[in-house]
């Protein structure tokens, strides 16, 4: 009777350990559906030369900040190839009604010179190609601070650039998927 008494008693806790396990599992794929939701509500998707990109224009943070936003979501700060001046079109409409009252916004990208100073690189660790489209006068490393990639851009529009801006200036951003 007491060695019957006893197995059921381990066949209990195992179902309570199997409970609590599910339990776990279950609370950890609420919280993923959370953030997915969240994610899909605040932001805005575009397609760009093979690639997905997500604009965030909801919140702002630092280069390392909006990076690590974009890898707990399964990417990385946008690493765009090819027409680079029709990629920085594209984000600007999704911008353009989210420009502050100062009339222009920063918005980060996935390429810095943090490793060696006029040296840039995406974070994939290619080089930015020759024909990279700075503004006449960027990088200019304004303060000998300036290592993270920006698209600048004015409310009218009329001067959005590729710049360099430092890193830990609150900005909107740019993932890729
Ligand atoms: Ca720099
Ligand atoms: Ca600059």
């Amino acid at each position: 009777m007491n060695e019957r008494m006893s197995t059921m008693e381990s066949e209990v806790q195992e179902d309570l350990m199997h409970l609590r396990e599910v339990v776990e599992e279950f609370t950890t794929l609420r919280e993923d559906h959370i953030a997915l939701k969240n994610f899909v509500y605040v932001g805005k998707f575009f397609h760009h030369e093979g690639k997905d990109f997500y604009v965030n224009r909801e919140q702002k943070m630092s280069w390392t900040d909006s990076r690590r936003w974009c890898q707990v979501r399964g990417g990385d700060l946008a690493q765009p190839t090819g027409d680079f001046i029709a990629f920085m079109q594209r984000v600007y409409q999704l911008i353009l009604p989210h420009v502050g009252s100062a009339g222009h916004e920063g918005v980060w990208l996935g390429g810095s010179d943090i490793a060696s100073e006029g040296q840039w690189f995406w974070l994939s660790g290619t080089k930015l190609p020759n024909n990279f489209p700075w503004n006449g006068l960027q990088p200019d490393n304004t303060g000998g601070i300036e290592d993270c990639l920006e698209i600048f851009y004015q409310r009218d529009g009329t001067n959005d650039f590729y710049n360099d801006q430092v890193c830990t200036y609150p900005s909107y951003f740019v993932c890729e998927l």
